[in-house]
């Protein structure tokens, strides 16, 4: 079967995957040399695809393909161009790169539309560097907490320090946001990053919702000493008080029947030499439930769980949340065109929500947002193995131009 733009994409997914920290495992950070080579790299590919390009004040890359006359107000596509660590290559920039790929293809006909397109690429979904995250599209959002510049990296470096070793400058962060009135829509394609879509046999889906999500920085702290002295019954190790912890956490939602999902991601032990007890132990916590109400609910057991943990074992607890995301719903109107477009290209319409969080979370304070998922093999992401057939690829590439072409402003008539 001809790869309408399926190839292209395929072939821009490897070549964005090589910059990366490593060459064995792909792990491409916020503010590092990789985001600034992976940015230069997808700059390119938006001046090739006829956009104008800016690098913005927090390091997302934005292009703009003007519409029937110059200054009209924008459809916004995009995804995330950072990763998680030894991750997947195709979670985040699929959704980017087949945008540009649509551009490309509208630039290559010179095709323009009575609306403008704007690609942008966010510079940290993930939050793996400073543990809070969508801090590319909280600034576009125009919703960035000033706050998180004091984040400290695994390193002891601030984020507003590696801001400036960047080249970037904290204080123009706020040149970064958009307003309501530039947008028409934001809407990002994405991979589903679960095994649905390939349960039902289908390339793409409409996404209902994108689920909440609550994260959560704990610490604590017992006493070190000589792993061979100390008797056991006078020890607060604070590492096995992080393991009675997790185990909780895993049993909580593991009976949980609201559904929650919890996930303790990575732990820190201190100070981490085989003969002495571990005196300090800091670990993270991601929990995330079908509904908001129920997510907060959880939270709080599983807090007050670690609270019972802690005391019991004489063991100092510290547990700030360090990211807090709402459930946010697909707009009707735009999910409509979606289901259009996945029609007009012969599919099956499949509705359903998202476990994964997506920048939409932060676009939906300056506009509705919609999403499109495409089959990922076996369902897995923020993995090696993560991967999409070109086919799929394609798939999703035909969907998104032919919802572009056809996007209709809300309220315009039929
Ligand atoms: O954590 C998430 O759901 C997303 O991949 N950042
Ligand atoms: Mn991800
Ligand atoms: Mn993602």
């Amino acid at each position: 079967m001809s790869s309408f733009l399926g190839d292209e994409i395929v072939g821009r997914i490897s070549r964005l995957a090589a910059i990366s920290e490593t060459s064995e495992q792909l792990t491409r950070i916020f503010l590092t040399e990789e985001h600034r080579a992976a940015a230069d790299l997808l700059l390119s590919w938006m001046r090739d695809a006829g956009m104008h390009v800016q690098f913005d004040a927090i390091g997302n890359v934005c292009g703009r393909y003007e519409g029937e006359r110059p200054a009209l107000p924008c459809l916004m596509l995009g995804s995330h161009y950072d990763s998680v660590r030894e991750a997947g290559k195709w979670d985040g920039p699929l959704g980017l790169i087949t945008a540009i790929s649509c551009v490309a293809d509208l630039h290559k006909r010179e095709r323009r539309l009575p609306f403008a397109i704007e690609v942008i690429g966010f510079a940290d979904e993930e939050g793996v560097r400073f543990a809070s995250t969508l801090l590319g599209s909280r600034a576009v959002a125009g919703t960035f907490d000033e706050r998180v510049l004091d984040a400290k990296d695994n390193a002891g470096i601030s984020m507003r320090d590696a801001l400036f070793q960047f080249g970037l400058d904290p204080a123009h962060i706020g040149a970064a946001a958009r307003s309501r009135s530039e947008l028409l829509a934001y809407i990002e394609l994405h991979i589903e990053q679960g095994p649905v879509l390939e349960a039902q046999n289908l390339p793409v889906g409409v996404v209902t919702a994108i689920s909440g999500a609550t994260r959560l920085a704990a610490s604590l702290t017992g006493m070190a000493g000589h792993a061979g002295t100390v008797p056991m019954l006078l020890r607060r190790d604070a590492l096995a008080g992080a393991a009675e912890c997790i185990v909780a956490i895993e049993e909580f939602c593991r009976t949980d029947r609201g559904g929650s999902v919890g996930t303790v991601g990575y732990i820190h032990a201190m100070p981490g030499a085989t003969n002495v007890i571990p005196g300090q132990v800091s670990f993270t916590i991601d929990l995330r439930a079908v509904s908001d109400a129920h997510r907060n609910l959880a939270v709080a057991d599983i807090v007050r769980k670690i609270e019972d943990i802690a005391r019991r074992r004489k063991l100092l607890l510290q547990v700030d949340v360090t990211h807090e995301n709402r459930t946010v719903p697909c707009a009707p109107w735009l999910k409509a065109q979606v289901s259009e477009a996945i029609t007009g290209e012969g599919y099956r319409v499949f509705e359903l929500p998202s476990g994964a969080g997506h920048d939409g979370m932060a676009m939906i304070d300056i506009a509705d947002v919609a999403m499109v998922f495409v089959r990922c093999r076996g369902g897995i992401s923020h993995h090696p193995d993560e991967h999409v057939d070109v086919a799929d690829a394609d798939a999703g590439a035909r969907v998104l131009l032919r919802l572009i072409e056809n996007f209709r402003p809300r309220g315009t008539r039929e």
